[in-house]
């Protein structure tokens, strides 16, 4: 191990928190909106794939903050970007240019095969800008008239937190009144291309877009048919609709290649010669695309959809900032040096494998699924038991830290800077568990 980062790390310990976990966590139950219900544990260092509680206990990480720590916790080269840049420039707002944001843009371009690149924060904002850019097309190169354009999305969606974002989200909790919705928008089913062809061919002349995810994360890693994206992106070409990948939690080598959209071709972005390749019309990143470091999202398209967007039309203070530019490219570069889409290829079988065999051995496992490093085993009892959850308690208490998603669902994201040693004994923490598990309940 680096021994710079040991360094850093035991510069840390000198600066532990005086609270302890419990006090902690009582102080975000007190001060804090209760948005969420963590599990109980409080971190306080990650180097890696490994996370400490405040405590100093060690874990694995197999959530990686919703796959945005891809590239592994506080990446040397990472804190050293952002540490550099924060010394130099941090933010001037786009009223001026900044020496990072074309350098950035031409990179980004030529990495992901686009034309353009629109610059944002949150992957929520990635979303509204694709939609924006998405209606205005609509209007300005299809000829939809003013406020008839729609947008196709699917069933079990998830695309961030917004108001119009969560207009079309079939999740009660995520949309239960925040109303009144956005319009404008049609839910289809997931994976269900004769849907997608109905609706297109009824309605297709206001239809400007359809947003999908290539694998949906939040409905409990739910990975369509292999002809789905493909056929879907055709499908949108013939009725001359906007095919728009959500790859803000996908992207980034996550599911064992650069982009979800790749499928199976195993290259380091620049893969348009592959068949297997699923040109989007719009790509939005987030998450992983600062290795965790930062909140950047973008959004990329070609010239001849991105160019509806003129100034004074849509903007941010932070989006495009030099810090973000600055790491966002080493995040990108640590991508291809460390081969982080090979590597979750690889893991991601024998995980799946190890996985399989606990569905096997044990009944509590019903199946796994997944693709790279992007996997959920479904536990065998009712969404509405405590069982995965208190499975991931324990998982907690083994050393290894996961969430479950929709009750009976366990999540497994682990960042894929992870060797094949740190998976087997990661797998033998998770096999061990459900069976005292099993023995137990
Ligand atoms: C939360 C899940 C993950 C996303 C896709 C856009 C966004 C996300 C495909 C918005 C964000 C998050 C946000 C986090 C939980 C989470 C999540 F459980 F909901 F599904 F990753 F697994 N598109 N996903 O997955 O990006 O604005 O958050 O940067 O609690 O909301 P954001």
């Amino acid at each position: 191990m680096n021994p710079k980062l040991i360094l850093d790390h035991s510069f840390m310990n000198e600066s532990t928190p005086t609270l302890n976990s419990q006090q902690l966590i009582a102080y975000e139950n007190k001060y804090g909106a209760h948005n969420y219900h963590p599990l109980p544990v409080v971190l306080s260092k990650g180097l890696g794939v490994y996370v400490w509680d405040v405590e100093g206990k060690q874990y694995y990480d197999f959530l990686s903050a919703y796959s945005a720590i891809n590239q592994g916790h506080s990446h040397t080269r990472l804190v050293s970007t952002l540490t550099q840049q924060a010394r130099r420039l941090s933010l001037t707002s786009r009223a001026f240019y900044n020496d990072q944001l074309g350098i950035y843009e031409k990179y980004m371009t030529e990495y992901f095969g686009f034309d353009m690149v629109l610059p944002m924060n949150s992957g929520a904002e990635g979303v509204e800008t694709a939609i924006k850019i998405c209606r205005k097309w609509g209007y300005e190169k299809k000829g939809i008239p003013v406020d008839e354009a729609k947008i196709i999305v699917c069933g079990q969606n998830f695309h961030g937190r917004t108001v119009t974002i969560i207009s079309f989200s079939s999740d009660p909790d995520a949309k239960g009144n925040f109303g009144p919705y956005t319009p404008g928008f049609e839910s289809i089913e997931y994976n269900n291309l004769k849907a997608l062809q109905t609706i297109l061919e009824k309605e297709g002349d206001r239809i400007a877009g359809f947003l999908v995810e290539p694998i949906q994360g939040e409905a409990g890693v739910y990975v369509p048919d292999d002809n789905f994206i493909p056929r879907a992106a055709e499908l949108c070409r013939t009725h001359n609709v906007l095919f728009i990948a959500d790859e803000i939690q996908t992207g980034i080598a996550r599911t064992g290649a650069l982009l979800a959209v790749c499928g199976d071709c195993n290259c380091q972005g620049h893969c348009e010669q592959q068949d297997t390749y699923t040109k989007p019309d719009i790509l939005i990143l987030g998450k992983a695309l600062s290795g965790g470091m930062y909140p950047v999202s973008a959004v990329l398209a070609d010239r001849r959809i991105m160019d509806v967007i003129r100034p004074g039309q849509h903007g941010s203070t932070y989006g495009g900032n030099p810090l973000a530019c600055a790491v966002a490219m080493e995040a990108l570069e640590i991508v291809k040096d460390e081969h982080l889409a090979q590597n979750a290829r690889r893991l991601g079988h024998i995980f799946r494998t190890r996985m399989q065999d606990l569905v096997q051995k044990y009944n509590i496992v019903s199946s796994v699924r997944g693709k790279g490093l992007l996997n959920a085993i479904l536990i065998n009892d009712s969404p509405d038991s405590t069982t995965a959850w208190d499975i991931c308690v324990a998982l907690k208490d083994n050393g290894l830290l996961a969430k479950p998603t929709h009750g009976n669902i366990i999540r497994f994201a682990p960042p894929l800077v992870m060797t094949e040693e740190q998976l087997h004994e990661c797998c033998d923490i998770i096999d061990k568990t459900i069976k005292e598990f099993t023995i137990s309940a």
